[in-house]
């Protein structure tokens, strides 16, 4: 039958000891489809994949300074844009994907031999990795937390187990992967004969697609304002005060007080001389404004426009070119400090902000002075500084 995997001894042995298979067998399920879902999931995998090596190593520098990635300013935003937004489409043809191969997910006898208990064991730890990945990925863009270790490093160290187990089972299945494709996706003259179904194969093909699609435009409204009308389950709507959305409030920092307090200070610490800079004092330094969109992690995103003194010539006052600095926070939670590259504190859009949109920084936007920098995940723009210092 046209679209059907190439019969070695093994897979004919094997249905021929199946008889359950029949049991799950659905005339809508081919290889002609599993291949084309395959390519497509293939492609999300693989762009969430780079996107997310992207986002681990502005957050753990390998090289220490990251040089490229000062310019242009929206590269950060759309690689981890694509990257949720990538894992959301994966997500509706993941599931129709296992549907279409489900019955030898189940069959009789579970292993056929040692070579297939083997391919069988990688396609569980593919389907166990890749669907870690999309779960905690689409939590953690909804800030579900439903577990308890530390989320980049585990969703980071499962990605390469997921890629891995990618790049083998496309080996392995290189010879069922070229039939399927090379099959068209309609059905067989034969099943056409069979009573009206209510879905073609290719309407299987298409609900995959439709509902990745479908899956897309209702969540990508945080990243496309475009959208937004229609993106019910975007994770942010774009408001918050200034027009920028928030993450972490000062009230669930607990930086309320010490923020808006008049003895409020910016420390900057080098390596023979400190200064403590009040509000005022900051102000009337030489200012500059910058257009830099807010990335988090989680793939919101918004543009918005900050006025502030350059990180570069805080360093100046005390005597410092150029170099690795970091900035810490009133709050010394996970996000309490964050380390500013050489290769960054050198270019004048690197902010240390005091005005967003035009007027003075709300708190929950890190009100007194906050950092802000050209592609810098959320989770590095440290709100409510306190202090700087050199190394
Ligand atoms: N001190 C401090 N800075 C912080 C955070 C925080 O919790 N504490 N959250 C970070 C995260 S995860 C993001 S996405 C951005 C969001 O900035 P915004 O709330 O002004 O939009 O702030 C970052 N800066
Ligand atoms: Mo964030």
């Amino acid at each position: 039958m046209s679209g059907e995997p190439p019969r070695d001894g093994l897979s004919r042995q094997v249905e021929r000891a199946l008889p359950d298979e029949q049991t799950f067998a659905s005339p809508l399920r081919s290889t002609a489809l599993t291949a084309r879902l395959g390519i497509w999931l293939g492609i999300a995998f693989a762009v969430c994949f780079l996107t997310g090596l992207v986002s681990h190593f502005l957050q753990h520098p390998l090289l220490g300074s990251w040089r490229a990635l000062t310019s242009p300013v929206w590269i950060y935003r759309v690689t981890q844009g694509v990257h949720v937004t990538a894992g959301v489409a994966a997500i509706p043809l993941l599931v129709i994907k296992l549907w279409s191969v489900a019955p030898k997910f189940w069959r009789r006898p579970l292993f056929g031999g040692p070579v297939d208990a083997l391919e069988r064991l990688s396609i569980l730890v593919l389907v166990a990795a890749g669907t870690f990945q999309l779960l905690t990925g689409v939590l953690n863009t909804a800030e579900l937390y439903a577990w308890t270790f530390f989320f980049t490093t585990v969703h980071y160290a499962v990605a390469w187990v997921a890629i891995g187990a990618i790049v083998l089972h496309i080996a392995v299945k290189l010879p069922w992967i070229r039939a399927g494709l090379g099959a068209p996706v309609r059905q067989a003259p034969e099943a056409s004969a069979e009573p009206v179904r209510a879905l073609s194969r290719r309407g299987m093909l298409g609900l995959a697609g439709g509902g990745a699609a479908l899956a897309v435009i209702t969540t990508i409204g945080d990243k496309v304002p475009f959208f937004s009308p229609v993106s019910v389950f975007s994770q942010r709507s774009g408001d918050g005060p200034q027009g920028l959305p928030v993450n972490h409030s000062a009230v669930s920092v607990g930086v309320v007080e010490a923020a808006s307090s008049p003895d409020w200070r910016l420390k900057v610490v080098g390596s023979d001389r400190s200064v403590a800079l009040s509000l005022a004092e900051l102000a009337a330094l030489p200012q500059r404004t910058a257009s830099l969109p807010m990335t988090c992690v989680e793939g919101w995103s918004a543009g918005a426009v900050w006025t502030g003194v350059p990180l570069r010539d805080l360093l100046a006052v005390v005597g410092e070119d150029p170099r690795d600095a970091t900035v810490l926070s009133l709050e010394n939670g996970l996000y309490g400090a964050s380390v500013v590259a050489a290769s960054l504190v050198a270019i004048p859009d690197t902010l240390v902000a005091l005005v967003l949109n035009g007027s003075p920084l709300d708190l929950d936007h890190g009100y007194p002075a906050r950092l802000i920098a050209p592609n810098r995940p959320g989770v590095l723009q440290t709100k409510w500084l306190r202090r700087i210092e050199v190394g």
